[in-house]
């Protein structure tokens, strides 16, 4: 029998609130995400039967020595960023479903890599052994955060599947490439063209960079970047490009969507950083989504919590130049 011994970042089941996911009527919906077929579901059910006849247990508990809890589904799928669909927090879960399909769905990888194409979303995550589930801290650079229990793979196998060139030092990630609005997209959301993000190959094949397909279980709403979306917990959520398209591996750092917007108040790096206040607000502190109006402000950690894990990456930079 395989066991699991858990990371130092990980959150123990015991973090994650019980919400509709671990519900009975929710359970096909779960397997579907996780990519389980008919031994998953049998196997499930025998694990589920240790606990109360439902999904195997959780409870509304707490992130280890923090206080913190998960927040709930109908918040991280209501609350959103995503201006292509509407700049009022409201506005995505509105717009992102009015008609708009983002299945079947091809991520094309180009650029300095060995095995350029484009791949069936589904045929890629089979190719990468299934889905796996992360509990991270996510935090936006306006000072508000959450806790999400993200479905997905780590970004560090989508990498190893296009075998970056030695000379390639850098991914740049497009939201979806068709040109044409998709339904419910806003004609002046004020990208000035796709969205893009960046990570450099080391970022992206640290253990904690990941891509989610999904959230509490279910596959990822439209809203919160179907199908495909970048989730890297120890930097701003401005880093977690929704609906990925392209994947180019480059020699060059590419320009982000916020810097390009602008650059004396977003960088490249976007670690969280409780020290280097955004010059229109400080980053010292975060409101907590859900946290109610007395309790709701917390301390914001060095990258978010994951120092322990990332700090390596950036030793002997200045983190006050490279925001
Ligand atoms: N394509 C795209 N991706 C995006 C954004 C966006 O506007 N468009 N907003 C970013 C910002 S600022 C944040 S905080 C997160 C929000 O993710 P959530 O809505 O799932 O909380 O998505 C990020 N990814
Ligand atoms: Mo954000």
């Amino acid at each position: 029998m395989r066991i699991r011994t858990p990371k130092g970042w990980e959150l123990r089941e015991s973090a994650v609130t019980p919400e509709s996911l671990y519900r009975r009527r929710d359970r096909r919906d779960f397997l579907k995400t996780l990519g389980l077929g008919a031994a998953g579901a049998l196997f499930l059910r025998s694990a589920a039967r240790a606990a109360d006849g439902g999904f195997p247990a959780a409870v509304n508990g707490a992130y280890p020595g923090t206080g913190l809890k998960v927040t709930p589904y109908e918040l991280i799928t209501h609350y959103n960023n995503f201006y292509e669909f509407g700049l009022d927090k409201a506005d995505p879960a509105v717009n992102a479903n009015k008609g708009w399909q983002p299945e079947p769905w091809t991520v094309e990888i180009g650029g300095m890599v060995r095995n350029p194409g484009k791949w069936d979303v589904e045929d890629l995550i089979k190719k990468f052994g299934g889905i796996e589930q992360r509990v991270y801290r996510h935090r936006c650079v306006e000072a508000w955060s959450m806790v999400v229990p993200w479905d997905g793979f780590p970004l560090s196998k989508l990498v190893a599947f296009a075998d970056p060139q030695p000379g390639a030092k850098y991914l740049k990630m497009t939201s979806w490439m068709d040109d044409k609005l998709v339904a419910g997209q806003q004609a002046d959301d004020g990208l000035d063209g796709r969205y893009v993000e960046g990570l450099r190959v080391d970022e992206a094949t640290h253990e904690l960079a990941f891509i989610a397909t999904g959230i509490y279980g279910k596959a990822i709403p439209n809203q919160n970047g179907a199908p495909l979306r970048l989730v890297t917990p120890w930097k701003y959520g401005f880093k977690g490009i929704k609906c990925i398209g392209r994947i180019e591996f480059t020699d060059r750092a590419p320009v982000n969507t916020w810097q390009k917007l602008a650059r004396d108040e977003y960088g490249f790096y976007a670690n969280v950083n409780p020290k280097v206040d955004h010059p229109r607000w400080s980053q010292a502190s975060e409101r907590v989504i859900g946290g109610g109006l007395f309790s709701g402000r917390q301390s914001t950690l060095m990258f978010n919590g994951y120092e322990q894990q990332v700090a390596s990456l950036y030793q002997g930079m200045d983190l006050a130049k490279n925001f």
